[in-house]
C-alpha cells in the first residue's frame, strides 16, 4: 500500500466513493489575505472597463461607473501569491495523494460570486467540458471568504461522479449546462460544499455540481486551480488549449511528464460545436433555456 503524504485513508475512501471533499483551514490566514489584496488590485484594473476581457470577467449587470467582477481568468498567470500557492505543498500534498505524484495544470480561475448579485453557475460536469483520456482530472478550491448556505455555496451531487457524463448540448450546441430533472436528479440530494475561508475543497471532474445566485450580505469568492494526473490527455474537442508539447509540459505542476497517455474506460462526450459566445462558462450557459438558478436577486434593483 502507498503511503498518504497529508490525508488519511477515510479521506482518501470518501473522495473516490464521493466525488469530493473539504480541507478545513488549510491555508494559512496570511496567504488568503494577500489573494484578498490581489483581489482589489484586480477590481482597480476592471474600473472604467466596459467589457470583459481576456484577463477579467464581468457581470453582465456591470457597468464603468457600477463595478461588478465576475471572474478573473488565469490569475496564477498574473498573481505571484496565486502562483506560489498553486505550486506549494498546501495544495499540491492532497492531490498527489488522490491522483499520483505528476500532476499537470487545466487552468486556474478566480471566481468571485459577491454579495447580492454574484451569478449562479448551472449544474453541470467539468469533463462534459474537458474530456480526457482518464478521469484522474479535478479542481481545487481554496475558500477566500466563509461559505456558507446563504452566500451561493458550489453545491455537489456526491457519487454522481461514477455515473454517465450528461448531455450538455442544445439543439446541437454545446452549453455547458445539463437540465438537472431531465437526467434523472432531485435537487433535494445535492450537497452544500461550506467552509471557513482557508478551507479547500476539491471535486472529481465528473461530478454534477452547480452554485446559486449569491443573494446575501457577504461576498463568497473562491479560486480554483483544476488539474489532472500527467498521464491524462484530452481528447480531441476538448475545450483544453495549448499549442504545443512544449506549452503543454510547462504546465507540469510537480513530478514528471509523458508521452504516454493512460486509457481508461471513461464516459466521454465532445464538446463541440462550441456556441458563438464562449469566453467562459457563464457565456456559454446563457445558451439554457430552463435554468435551475434565478439570474438575479429580486431584492436587488440595480
Ligand atoms: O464557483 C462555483 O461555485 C462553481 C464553479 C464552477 O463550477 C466553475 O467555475 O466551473
Amino acid at each position: 500500500m502507498t503511503s498518504l503524504e497529508v490525508l488519511t485513508r477515510q479521506q482518501v475512501s470518501f473522495y473516490r466513493g464521493n466525488g469530493y471533499l473539504v480541507l478545513e483551514n488549510r491555508i494559512p490566514m496570511e496567504i488568503i489575505e494577500a489573494i484578498r489584496a490581489e483581489i482589489t488590485r484586480f477590481a482597480d484594473e476592471a474600473r472604467g472597463m466596459d467589457q470583459s476581457n481576456d484577463r477579467i470577467d464581468l457581470e453582465d449587470s456591470h457597468t464603468p461607473e457600477n463595478l461588478r467582477l465576475r471572474r478573473i481568468k488565469l490569475p496564477h498567470t498574473t498573481s505571484q501569491v496565486v502562483h506560489d500557492l498553486m505550486v506549494s505543498d498546501e495544495i499540491l500534498a492532497p492531490i498527489r495523494d488522490l491522483i499520483g505524484p505528476d500532476l499537470r495544470l487545466h487552468t486556474s480561475k478566480l471566481n468571485m460570486k459577491s454579495a447580492g448579485y454574484g451569478a449562479a453557475i448551472e449544474w453541470h460536469q467539468d469533463f462534459a467540458f474537458y474530456p480526457h483520456t482518464n478521469d484522474d482530472v479535478l479542481a481545487v478550491g481554496v475558500i477566500i471568504d466563509d461559505m456558507v448556505s446563504e452566500n451561493g455555496p458550489l453545491m455537489v451531487f456526491p457519487g454522481s461522479h461514477r455515473g454517465p457524463v450528461h448531455d450538455h448540448h442544445a439543439n446541437g450546441v454545446f452549453i455547458g449546462a445539463m437540465g438537472l430533472e431531465a437526467c434523472g436528479f432531485d435537487i433535494a440530494d445535492a450537497v452544500e460544499v461550506t467552509g471557513p475561508a482557508g478551507s479547500i475543497s476539491v471535486h472529481h471532474a465528473r461530478i454534477v455540481h452547480g452554485s446559486a445566485l449569491n443573494t446575501s450580505d457577504h461576498d463568497r469568492r473562491r479560486l480554483f486551480y483544476e488539474m489532472m494526473a500527467a498521464d491524462a490527455f484530452p481528447v480531441m474537442g476538448s475545450m483544453t488549449t495549448f499549442n504545443n508539447l512544449q506549452d503543454y509540459d510547462s504546465r507540469m505542476l510537480c513530478g514528471r511528464t509523458t508521452i504516454t497517455p493512460r486509457l481508461s474506460s471513461v464516459p466521454v462526450r465532445i464538446p463541440q460545436p462550441q456556441p458563438e459566445r464562449n469566453r467562459s462558462i457563464y457565456e456559454i450557459q446563457s445558451g439554457l433555456k430552463q435554468r435551475s438558478f434565478e439570474t438575479h436577486n429580486p431584492g436587488n434593483q440595480s
